[in-house]
């Protein structure tokens, strides 16, 4: 059901969370992939544009920083893809309840009261289904032999081709019933006659509540077709079955949404036990692949401190932080010139707001480091320390990457400076949490230090 969809959606909040920083490039590819799978499952381009927009500004908004803003973004992606679900409309069950099924042909809806017939007296409901459909010589031994299966009383009459006079043979009998539910016919597309035929029958039988079956796979449309029947006989809930069968499933599900008819049940495949009762939030929940927003959001939290923080913090306090490790990170930060992505890497220091001008670090620079690395031997790198007590081979490095010697000098300046300054943090970290203030003030020394 929606596998794709699903594994699209696994794959984007894996990239939110794996993301060491959301830059411009990675946020383009997620929005691009978000709506490709979005489209694929046939929900309108317009809300997808509409999601897709949000995300976007959400992820570039400058003002959030680190994992804040992934869990911002993750949030609102959340929260978008609830909203296209609609609202959540749980069924009670009363003391008695009358429930008519209308749908066009073939839509799904004897074999639905089948399920739900199944469903309600597993749990205590005494159920009978009523066979309304007369325009279908064989619907009426349908419904009854689906039913007999499952040991659920049903009425029918074949032959007779007036659902009034169905419905008062057996009025008294049906009486008994806590649950009844009526199987009416259906048409190839909603008509004058149909409407009047629905019309006499719910003026009869009173229903409690009146479902719209419609098969997943009309995708689109179904908004039409929920719109329509809401207008003209006043449905109180949408069925959505075949969910199983058909890649189009977001389409019918969110179109229900877009025209406000709640979605109650699916049907996912053609046994009486393939029915579920639909609430978005755990619909989404599993689509994700998620218990729920809490759990994404410890994910975030679980795959930014594990992969990233922890392999530096431990790195830190073996004292093993070496250039490679800083030129490892100044990859990782691929075309942009910022150093928040560094700092959304030391723990602790992701939540703190570093004085924006201290960010400014030119991404020339940071090229001329990367370079600069390349041309140092494995003993420089794991001992930066040597090279300023031989300038000699600073002077090789230089020459040997095309930099300045004042930009090595520089380079070496800030390896010491991080290194001391998250080893100092390490410590503090392996004691407990850092308090707000002591972040601020290893922020502001490293904002103040940055400054170049
Ligand atoms: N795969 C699948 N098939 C379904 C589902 N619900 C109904 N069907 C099939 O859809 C066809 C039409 O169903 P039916 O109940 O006769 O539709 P009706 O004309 O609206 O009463 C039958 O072959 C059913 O087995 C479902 O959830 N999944
Ligand atoms: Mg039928």
């Amino acid at each position: 059901m929606l596998d794709k969809l699903s594994n699209a959606l696994k794959k984007t909040t894996d990239k939110i969370a794996n993301a060491i920083f959301l830059d411009k490039n990675l946020v383009d590819q997620i929005v691009k992939d978000l709506q490709r799978a979005l489209i694929e499952a046939d929900v309108n381009v317009s809300l997808v544009l509409e999601i897709s927009k949000k995300i976007k500004q959400a992820a570039l908004e400058e003002r959030i920083k680190g994992i804040e803003k992934k869990e911002h973004v993750i949030k609102l992606l959340h929260d978008e893809l609830l909203n296209l679900l609609g609202e959540k409309r749980e069924i009670q069950i009363q003391k008695k309840n009358v429930w008519l099924m209308l749908g066009l042909y073939g839509q799904g809806k004897t074999t639905t009261i089948s399920k739900l017939a199944s469903y309600y007296s597993k749990r205590g409901s005494r159920v009978c289904a009523v066979g309304l459909d007369v325009h279908r010589p064989a619907a009426a031994e349908q419904l009854k032999q689906l039913c007999d299966k499952l040991n659920i009383k049903s009425f029918i009459l074949p032959g007779e081709k007036d659902p009034k006079k169905i419905w008062k043979k057996y009025k008294d009998e049906i009486e008994d019933y806590g649950l009844v539910i009526i199987d009416s016919a259906g048409r190839d597309a909603l008509s004058e006659d149909l409407i009047e035929e629905i019309k006499e029958i719910s003026k009869l039988a009173k229903p409690t509540e009146t479902f719209l079956v419609m098969s997943a796979d009309v995708g689109q449309t179904a908004k039409k077709q929920a719109q329509t029947f809401k207008d003209s006989v006043n449905i109180t809930g949408v069925i959505i079955t075949k969910m199983d069968s058909t890649a189009k499933a977001g389409g019918a599900l969110t179109a229900c949404a877009e025209v406000k008819a709640p979605v109650v049940f699916i049907g996912t495949g053609e046994k009486a036990s393939d029915l579920e009762t639909f609430d978005p939030e755990a619909f989404l929940s599993r689509l994700l692949g998620m218990g729920d927003l809490k759990a994404l959001m410890e994910k975030i939290q679980s795959v930014v401190d594990k992969d990233k923080i922890e392999e530096t913090q431990k790195k830190l306090q073996e004292g093993k932080f070496t250039l490679r490790d800083l030129q490892t990170q100044l990859d990782s930060m691929e075309n942009i010139g910022s150093l928040d992505k560094l700092v959304g890497m030391i723990p602790g220091l992701g939540k703190a707001k570093i004085p924006n001008e201290a960010m400014q670090v030119q991404q020339e620079k940071v090229k001329r480091w990367k370079h600069a690395i390349n041309s140092m031997t494995q003993v420089e790198i794991e001992n930066p320390e040597i090279l300023e007590k031989e300038t000699s081979r600073i002077q090789r490095v230089a020459k040997g990457s095309g930099t300045s010697t004042s930009d090595i000098r520089m380079l070496i300046k800030q390896y010491k400076m991080l290194k001391e300054m998250m080893s100092s943090q390490a410590k503090i970290v392996e004691g407990g949490e850092l308090d707000q203030k002591t972040m601020m003030k290893l922020a502001k020394k490293f904002g103040r230090r940055m400054r170049m």
